[in-house]
């Protein structure tokens, strides 16, 4: 009786196993854009850099800043005051990447150095990838 209850449930376990591999492994899409030596861990300077990129593409008046009309569905009023310490009412390029580095942190909840897929994908990493991703 135990014997035959012991198997499914091994068989169980191993399926189980091996699907977690394959999330672990998989490298979404939009870790793709954003991450350029593709090895599915995005650090923070390669989030700065994908930044950098997106920061110029936001700003077709090439000032150095991006204002609240540029930034449009990526930062709220809100999160542009928080994030804006001269009250200038725009962002420039560090306090752009200041606001990077929180939403990396939010977005990387096991604390190493870098996000994977998966983090990417939850809603925090979402909210880090409006900031990197054109
Ligand atoms: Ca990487
Ligand atoms: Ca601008
Ligand atoms: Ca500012
Ligand atoms: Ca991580």
């Amino acid at each position: 009786m135990k014997f035959t209850k012991f198997i499914p449930v091994a068989g169980a376990a191993l399926l189980m196993s091996t699907a977690v591999y394959a999330a672990d492994a998989e490298i979404s899409e939009n870790m793709k854009v954003v991450d350029p030596d593709m090895d599915n861990a995005l650090t923070l300077d390669e989030a700065y850099t994908a930044g950098a990129k997106t920061f110029k593409a936001l700003n077709p008046d090439g000032d150095d800043t991006l204002e609240a009309d540029e930034l449009k569905g990526r930062v709220s009023k809100r999160q542009l005051k928080e994030a804006d310490p001269d009250d200038d009412g725009s962002l420039d390029m560090s306090e752009y990447k200041a606001l990077i580095k929180k939403r990396f942190e939010a977005a990387n909840p096991d604390g190493d150095d870098t996000i994977e897929s998966d983090e990417l994908e939850t809603r925090k990493g979402k909210k880090l990838l409006e900031l990197i991703q054109q």
